[in-house]
């Protein structure tokens, strides 16, 4: 393959990749996932532990939070939210993936207490939680900087960062669906500082709703420079917008060919990003699978219960058993790895 010069990306060239045929940019995708991970695809063993949906911030395509199409708001208590991760503990779980509503009744502590507790009663667990929407909530909650919340944080136990509340850079589209939200700037600027701290993190971008390809090329090419110069992401995420019970009012599902082109182009155009993860819960398992073909190597894990995309119709509220994972994986042509959360390999299955 022709290597891309990316110095001289534009926005006009990634527009050119979604204008070819999709088994075309499939085959580039490919040959770069191939480099990296050959025919293996990644999953862990996780739970979602999700604190609270009550929410100060209104994204309008947020069906998780408490509100008019979505009421019975509740809280956890830091000892119920223990009492989960014990449970998923229990039945193999080795990360925790904590992303709570932005709730400010219960404080700042609440959610630095929720990651310490978890940690003392288990230890080897890794935590991956708060999304930087989060982080940027904790600190106008407290008045802390970014640099002391991301330093409370790796106290508490914190050992990575989610990719979530990236939504669309775009700052015009990202002001008509999540205003008031941390903004493009500052997400990207807490995980340069989390990455500096040595950190790993993740990256998502929600699409199929009201943003064009112009502006996916152009929240992918952000994320390029700043993995230039951190290097700290480990994964990209396209999450597939799910349409129900919010405001956006956006009904039309994307194409199937629409949604692996741009896993396609994430692959080509984040090739310094090693891993893509087609998120079964809002790809469908069978997509996700497909994917793997198009440039993805990862389609998250068991996870157990999910709440944020399937309030909005995604079908993973019981999450997956791992067994059912691993037949499916292989019955597509690939190699299922059990991988921790920050990709080192537990069992290939051969
Ligand atoms: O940022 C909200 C998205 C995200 C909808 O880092 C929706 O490994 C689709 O970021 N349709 C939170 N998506 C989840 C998230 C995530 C998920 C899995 C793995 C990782 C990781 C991160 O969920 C939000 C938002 O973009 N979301 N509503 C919806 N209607």
């Amino acid at each position: 393959m022709q290597r891309v010069d990316f110095d001289k990306f534009t926005i006009e060239d990634g527009l050119k990749l979604y204008e070819k045929d999709l088994f075309t940019i499939g085959k580039i995708a490919n040959e770069i996932r191939e480099k990296y991970h050959g025919r293996k695809t990644f999953f862990n063993i996780n739970r979602h532990i999700n604190p609270s949906n009550i929410c100060k911030d209104v994204c309008k395509f947020c069906a998780f939070s408490a509100h008019r199409k979505n009421p019975n708001p509740y809280t956890l208590s830091i000892e119920e939210c223990v009492e989960i991760a014990k449970e998923a503990h229990k039945k193999g779980a080795k990360e925790v993936h904590v992303v709570s509503a932005h709730n400010p009744e219960v404080g700042y502590d609440y959610y630095m207490n929720i990651v310490k507790e978890i940690k003392k009663e288990l230890p080897d667990i890794h935590v991956k939680a708060f999304t930087a929407a989060e982080i940027n909530f904790f600190s106008e909650l407290s008045g802390k900087s970014y640099d002391e919340v991301l330093d409370d944080m790796i106290e508490a136990g914190v050992d990575s960062m989610p990719g979530g509340g990236a939504e669309i850079f775009d700052e015009e589209v990202r002001n008509r669906i999540c205003k008031g939200k941390v903004s493009s700037e500052n997400w990207l600027k807490i995980h340069e500082l989390w990455h500096k701290r040595g950190k790993k993190s993740n990256a998502t971008m929600l699409f199929g709703h009201i943003e064009n390809r112009a502006h996916r090329i152009d929240h992918m090419l952000r994320l390029r420079r700043l993995q230039e110069k951190t290097g700290g992401f480990n994964a990209f995420i396209p999450l597939v917008y799910q349409t129900k019970n919010n405001y956006l009012n956006v009904r039309e599902f994307l194409t199937g060919v629409e949604i692996l082109k741009t896993v396609a182009i994430s692959r080509i155009i984040l090739d310094n990003i090693p891993h893509i993860k087609a998120y079964w819960p809002t790809f469908t398992l069978n997509l996700a699978l497909v994917a793997q073909e198009y440039g993805a190597d990862d389609i998250d894990g068991t996870i157990q219960k999910e709440s944020i995309q399937s309030s909005a119709g995604a079908a993973s509220k019981n999450g997956l058993d791992m067994e059912e994972l691993i037949f499916q994986i292989k019955d597509a042509g690939f190699i299922p790895v059990e991988r921790d959360s920050l990709y080192n390999e537990l069992k290939v299955y051969k």
